[in-house]
């Protein structure tokens, strides 16, 4: 196998145990230390509970780990050497002996070329705000295009072209599926304008239409929308004009590319008190817990 996975992991593939897939760049710039290791060991918890073995996916060395031991998350956790990695980094990151987290598009590669079927992540990336000028579009969308996995997610970061990034959804053949939810969630706020045209209540229902995609001969992601639980939302209001400004400064201090998701999330954590932090805990971990659910119904 081109990818190394953890003991753990090896066990739960050969003896068809539940797997939870986990990117992690959510760890290494999504949150700051020492959140994002606490956030990881509440992961690992949630998934203990419902006994689904989590697989957090990072390249350590030039070595694709599915599965992570404590000192590998530690450094994920601490490390600024540590690189953003993309799908089309992979080869890269591998040759040059690099550590690197990695983002949506990379990790349900992986999980997915191993066999993983359910993936959980914060929000995807998506269509940015000055597509137009820009063309900046995240690898995110094409990874869902030719990866059949189920991805949990509570929408994509406000901060994004929502819009847009619903419509591309819809030309790349990306399933749709709320979750309890008929709106499109929008990351801090639970719900949005955004109207889903399917939705479910059970995690049964999410690996039935999950199999008949596959037995359709479907190659495409379904995306599962779960929203951020009430009690830990942002209104769109207040998150709205926090993001303009974060985005304002954004372009005067002209960080583009792959830095500009990072630079957006500590900003607006600042500019919250690290309120947007603790809204990004709570639907992370919202999202383990409903992809450990439905990990357990295949
Ligand atoms: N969701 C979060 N925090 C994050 C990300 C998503 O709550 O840090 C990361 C994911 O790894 C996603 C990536 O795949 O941002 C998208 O980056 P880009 O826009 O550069 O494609
Ligand atoms: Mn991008």
């Amino acid at each position: 196998m081109k990818f190394t996975p953890s003991k753990q992991v090896k066990d739960a593939i050969n003896n068809n145990k539940p797997i939870l897939a986990l990117e992690s760049t959510i760890i290494a710039s999504g949150m700051p230390y020492p959140q994002n290791k606490d956030f990881y060991n509440r992961a690992v918890e949630t998934c203990c509970r419902l006994d689904v073995v989590l697989a957090a996916i990072a390249i350590i060395d030039g070595i694709v780990h599915v599965g992570l031991d404590q000192n590998q998350v530690e450094h994920i956790a601490t490390d600024d050497a540590v690189n953003k990695i993309s799908k089309r980094e992979i080869g890269v990151c591998i040759q040059g002996g690099l550590s690197g987290a990695t983002t949506v598009s990379s990790a349900s590669h992986i999980a997915s070329a191993v066999g993983i079927r359910v993936f959980s992540t914060g929000g995807i990336g998506g269509v940015h705000k000055d597509y137009q000028s820009t063309l900046d579009m995240s690898q995110d969308l094409y990874s869902l295009r030719e990866t059949p996995l189920v991805v949990v997610c509570s929408g994509v970061k406000s901060f994004l072209d929502v819009g847009r990034t619903i419509e591309a959804l819809e030309t790349f053949g990306v399933t749709l599926l709320g979750y309890k939810t008929r709106t499109f969630p929008l990351f801090y706020s639970s719900q949005s304008s955004f109207v889903l045209p399917f939705f479910v209540d059970k995690a049964e229902d999410v690996v039935r239409v999950f199999k008949y995609n596959v037995a359709s001969g479907l190659g495409s992601s379904l995306l599962v929308l779960n929203p951020v639980p009430e009690s830990d939302q942002i209104p769109e209001q207040t998150i709205n004009n926090i993001i303009s400004k974060s985005i304002h400064k954004m372009k005067s201090k002209r960080i583009i590319g792959k830095e500009t998701t990072p630079f957006l999330l500590k900003d607006i954590a600042k500019e919250t008190k690290n309120k947007s932090l603790d809204t990004n805990i709570s639907l992370a971990l919202n999202n383990v817990r409903l992809g450990a659910k439905i990990a357990r119904c295949f």
